[in-house]
């Protein structure tokens, strides 16, 4: 139904109905996105399907609450505001002032940091304004190897920071799976990177912030401590915490946080006024308000007590479901998990990860294929499949639905081909996420 259709429609009918009626009827009408694009308001509707009906299980992924989509879906995506609340480059931000603030106040309340920047549009431009803030191109820079869990922005070779900067890389122990620390020492020692990055993408164990922190001060570097995955864990007790230990510490804001799709960084007060400069105007232009104020709910969210429960009940899922596993004879990188992330190695099963990712796909399980530490196999085609338990903790799910979705793990990995079987796992998937509806996307 276009405008003028609909307001002659009211203007036919407001003399006849009360409002209640009135409101039951535009109720009833297509909602303006249906009317307005009817082929993306489907393929969003089938996406929230999909989401609500398969067992979530990348661990960068989780379901935002109704509250937080409600805020990212906002007029005020409508608004520019470049500069820092009470001063912006733009007049109207009598509101957007008062919700960076909130949403700063509370990222430091949550994290009990001195500074929070809340623009970054996500984790790779926050780790670029990191950069950009302490480094000149050519510096070199010290990461967790990509293959043994590092994230690209941690001076991998196809990324800006590997392209602009001299990256060097300490591994996981090839039997351990973990980082060793007498290693990092030794490099950074011999190396003396101005940057020393802790954390990764694919790191089931907990990291040692303070042995980094030591290890920065050894060797004159300062540290990054990039907890895009963990930052829900740490708001909730879940992980310890790197603030007060690195210089800067950058997150993603959708992962175990549970908020908008963004990137926050946080620092001392000696640093914020490098980092502020690097995000705006170094790196990026206007904030994304609604993200800002979507952020703004998920920190007040993670002030509840209720978040620490989640945080904790990440840990123990990924730990049931890590436990059943090796049960089941699967290898997992570093022999479990300490947080909410596992990686499989599948080399013992005779399986690629993408074939595991894609036969589980269709059993109703949503994995993603990654590659191992040492890696023979190519990183689109890798040995690993990489896990995690947010989303469907967020679910409500607990121990029991662990075991149950590594006992379907297994059923597929041993019949990777058998579409009966997976058809059959699909719809007791279906009936599993039936009875623990997620947040925002179930019916
Ligand atoms: N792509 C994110 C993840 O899945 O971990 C990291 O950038």
């Amino acid at each position: 139904m276009c405008w003028d259709e609909y307001r002659w429609l009211t203007n036919q009918i407001l003399p006849w109905v009360d409002s209640a009626a009135l409101f039951v009827i535009l109720g009833a009408m297509p909602s303006s996105l249906e009317a307005t694009d009817p082929t993306i308001s489907r393929l969003i509707a089938q996406e929230t399907e999909r989401q609500a009906s398969k067992l979530r299980l990348i661990p960068s992924e989780n379901f935002a609450s109704s509250a937080v989509l409600a805020a990212t879906g906002s007029a005020l995506t409508n608004k520019y505001s470049e500069g820092y609340y009470g001063r912006r480059y733009y007049e109207g931000q009598e509101f957007i002032d008062q919700i960076e603030e909130l949403a700063i106040e509370r990222a430091k309340a949550v994290f009990g940091s001195a500074h929070a920047n809340v623009q970054p549009y996500s984790g790779s431009p926050a780790n670029l304004a990191a950069y950009l803030a302490f480094c000149k191109p050519g510096d070199k820079v010290m990461g967790l190897h990509l293959p043994s869990g590092g994230h690209l922005t941690h001076g991998w070779k196809v990324s800006i920071s590997g392209k602009f900067f001299e990256a060097v890389h300490y591994k996981v122990g090839k039997e351990s799976g973990r980082v060793d620390l007498d290693e990092v020492r030794e490099t950074a020692l011999r190396e003396r990177p101005k940057v020393l990055w802790a954390g990764g993408t694919a790191v089931p164990r907990t990291v040692d912030f303070a042995g980094f922190a030591e290890i920065a001060k050894e060797c004159g570097a300062l540290l990054f401590a990039d907890i895009a995955h963990i930052s829900g864990l740490v708001a909730g007790g879940a992980h310890p915490s790197p603030v007060g230990l690195a210089d800067v510490v950058t997150t993603t804001t959708h992962k175990t946080l549970r908020g908008p799709r963004g990137g926050m960084i946080m620092a001392s007060e000696e640093h914020a006024k490098a980092i502020d400069r690097a995000v705006f105007p170094g790196l990026q232009g206007g904030p994304h308000n609604h993200t800002t104020a979507a952020l703004a709910v998920a920190l007040h969210e993670a002030q509840q007590e209720s978040f620490k429960t989640y945080a904790h009940q990440i840990v123990r899922n990924a730990k049931a479901l890590a436990t059943r596993l090796l049960e089941h004879g699967f290898e997992l990188v570093s022999g479990g998990t300490d947080n909410h992330l596992i990686l499989i190695d599948l080399t013992n099963k005779g399986l690629p990860g993408k074939v595991l990712a894609k036969a589980l796909d269709s059993a109703g399980i949503v994995t993603n294929y990654n590659s191992v530490p040492y890696d023979p196999r190519k990183p689109f085609d890798p040995s690993g499949l990489r896990i995690g338990t947010p989303a469907v903790t967020t679910q409500g799910m607990c121990e029991p639905e662990m075991v149950k979705i590594a006992d379907w793990m297994q059923q597929v990995a041993d019949a990777p081909s058998d579409d009966g079987l997976h058809e059959r796992i699909a719809g007791d998937v279906r009936d599993l996420c039936k009875a623990f509806p997620a947040p925002g996307v179930s019916g």
